[in-house]
């Protein structure tokens, strides 16, 4: 794993270089223009998410379709041992699934503690649109993704049963937060298409080994992510009951809408966790924000977050800045 992160950083590098350092890094776009469409994810898994996004982006397509088939592709990636297929599971040993949509117009759907089924987030946005509520949880989002036509898989790879009963062995009998980024890599994804419309998708197997039934902020609308089409986007990565405690994403919007640039308003959001939380030397939280210029930022508490933006200048990575 630290390969490939190591292998993705510097492929990310040799890309800014060959593409161009001043616009690669550029984190405003010129005065009165906006940078769009572009999108941008949490961690390196982003990078093929926004492949996906970007492609229906640059043909002129919607956001809330881009945000949609991206994170798909980090759900139904095995490799990936956070998000959807192939996610670590819970300490009883199943993998339950957290994840959350919201478009342009502000309409969101979002469901929780949902197993079996292998792209959540598609489940949300039939929430959104064929339902009038916003969040189905358990057994009743399983039957709701049923009767909508999704077949019910096994989600525990053999690599993650086997991480499993390995801490099994272990059996540590308090939940701690772990900072450890190997299981923290929830993939939050936004997208500012070409008509300047915004949308947002989060999805996750939330924190490994976690109590049986526990839902983190990931498919919370206003902590996991949160989208005002007027002002810009968030989304969060970390541990995420601190998130919950600050209702994160919809601050750092709130922050931008007050006329802080992204990151600003993601630093603001941080030393706000930090404030309410007094361990949390001990946590990771990271936001990513993009605002309705296509400018973007993003903060965390520990080193150690990145992210991926793809726009006109192409799909790189870059280093968030920390507190520690
Ligand atoms: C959670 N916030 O369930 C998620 C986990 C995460 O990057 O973000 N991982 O608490």
């Amino acid at each position: 794993m630290t390969t490939r992160r190591t292998f993705l950083k510097l492929s990310a590098l040799g890309s800014m270089l060959t593409g161009g350092v001043l616009k690669a890094c550029a984190q405003s776009p010129a005065a009165g223009a906006v940078n769009k469409p572009i999108v941008i994810s949490t961690w390196e898994h982003g990078l093929a998410a926004n492949a996906a996004a970007w492609d229906i982006l640059a043909s002129g397509g919607r956001a809330l379709d881009a945000v949609e088939a991206g994170v798909m592709v980090t759900e139904s990636d095995p490799e990936t041992r956070t998000v959807g297929y192939g996610g670590r599971p819970d300490r009883n040993g199943h993998v339950t699934l957290d994840a959350c949509i919201m478009d342009e117009r502000g309409d969101c759907g979002s469901v929780a503690f949902l197993q079996h089924i292998k792209n959540p987030i598609a489940v949300a946005r039939l929430v959104m649109e064929k339902t009038p509520h916003v969040m189905l949880v358990g057994q009743g989002a399983l039957d709701f993704a049923l009767a909508q036509g999704f077949q019910k898989e096994n989600l525990l790879t053999p690599e993650s049963e086997q991480e499993w009963r390995e801490w099994m062995q272990t059996q540590p009998d308090e939940v701690k937060a772990e900072i450890n980024v190997e299981n923290h890599d929830t993939i939050g994804l936004l997208a500012l298409d070409q008509h300047g419309n915004l949308s947002g998708a989060c999805t996750t197997s939330g924190a490994a080994w976690k109590l049986h039934g526990r839902v983190g902020d990931s498919p919370i609308i206003g902590a996991g992510l949160y989208v005002d089409n007027d002002v810009g986007g968030a989304c969060a990565t970390g541990w995420g009951e601190a998130v919950v405690r600050i209702v994160g994403c919809h601050l750092v919007v709130e922050f931008m809408r007050q006329g802080h640039a992204p990151e600003e308003a993601c630093r603001l959001a941080v030393e706000r966790v930090i404030e309410k939380n007094p361990d949390y030397r001990e946590i990771q939280v990271g936001f990513l924000a993009l605002n309705k210029e296509g400018a973007y930022g993003s903060y965390c508490i520990q080193p150690g977050f990145n992210f991926a933006v793809y726009d006109a200048a192409g799909n790189r990575m870059i280093d968030a800045k920390s507190r520690l």
